[in-house]
């Protein structure tokens, strides 16, 4: 026996179709593997390291404040990759579901390719890496602006408050999520479908999001074409790339 071909629909992908035709509220929360086929590397696949350190050694306070200059460096050169990249099937179809009322959508992705592709009051849960903030919080400065630059010049950018070293507008390890995009995010899993897509569900609290989805009785489904530590418990897994899986189903719909 074989698996289904590439781009062969998947087993169960007719049960979400039939969910979604229900009608109900429907939540989203997308990870890395969303964008990776615009060309947006993952953090915990082969091209997500950058000279040999793994997102965990970079994306963290204590990194920027032993060497600002080289997290800037990292930061400026995803923003190059991001910029010359484009939303792909996935980023579309999700906003085109963005259009149905009750839906919702939190993700952990900085990029930006969701609201270039048109999704409205995306919940961003790590922030945006088009956005910097005062990395002493200075009273003057505002909490967060914006600057799509590519590449930063000066580089490390300066507040333009306080004349001190401007950060990048994102979630580091060992920071906590915006109250207010918490909240949102722990709205958002009061739902009747609450789909997971293209996140290895490692990094918390975003990962926990699946299950307080599903002690609210939402129904459970996971998109990746790996197996995640949610895989087990979610009550369906379409292990498939997203810009396959969801325009094939969005096209079931119709
Ligand atoms: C495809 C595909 C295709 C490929 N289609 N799929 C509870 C338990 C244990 C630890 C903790 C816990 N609570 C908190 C912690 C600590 C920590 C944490 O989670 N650590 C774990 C790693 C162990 N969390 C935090 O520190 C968080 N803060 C917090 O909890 O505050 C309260 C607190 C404060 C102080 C002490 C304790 C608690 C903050 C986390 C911030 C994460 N930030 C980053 C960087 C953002 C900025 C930037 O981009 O530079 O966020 S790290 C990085 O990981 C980034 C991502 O958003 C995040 C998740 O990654 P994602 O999206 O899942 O990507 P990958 O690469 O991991 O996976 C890609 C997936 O796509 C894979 O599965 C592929 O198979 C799949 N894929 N192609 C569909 N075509
Ligand atoms: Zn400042």
């Amino acid at each position: 026996m074989t698996g289904p071909l590439p781009g062969e629909e998947l087993p169960g992908e007719e049960l979400l179709v039939e969910r979604l035709r229900q009608g109900g509220r429907l939540s989203v929360v997308t990870g890395a593997g969303v964008s990776a086929a615009s060309g947006v590397p993952t953090f915990r696949d082969a091209g997500g390291l950058w000279r040999g350190f793994r997102a965990e050694e970079l994306a963290t306070p204590q990194a920027f404040a032993r060497d600002p200059e080289a997290v800037w460096e990292w930061y400026d050169w995803r923003r190059g990759q991001i910029a010359a990249c484009d939303p792909n099937p996935a980023h579309e179809t999700l906003a085109a579901w963005s259009r149905r009322p009750g839906f919702r959508l939190v993700t952990q992705n900085v990029d930006g390719l969701h609201e270039r592709a048109g999704t409205e009051a995306v919940v961003r849960f790590h922030g945006s890496i088009w956005e910097l903030g005062c990395w002493d919080g200075c009273a003057e400065a505002p909490a967060r602006w914006w600057d799509d630059s590519v590449p930063l010049d000066p580089r490390p950018p300066r507040c333009p408050a306080c004349g001190g070293l401007a950060r990048p507008g994102v979630v580091w390890f060992g920071e906590g999520i915006d109250p207010a995009v918490l909240e949102a995010a722990l709205g958002a899993t009061a739902c009747d479908v609450f789909l997971v897509v293209g996140t290895s569900s490692l990094v918390h609290p975003a990962a926990g999001l699946i299950d307080e989805a599903r002690r609210q009785g939402a129904f459970t489904v996971e998109i990746n074409p790996e197996a995640t530590p949610v895989s087990e418990s979610a009550d369906l897994v379409l292990p498939g790339p997203a810009e396959a899986v969801l325009p094939r189903v969005d096209a079931a719909l119709t």
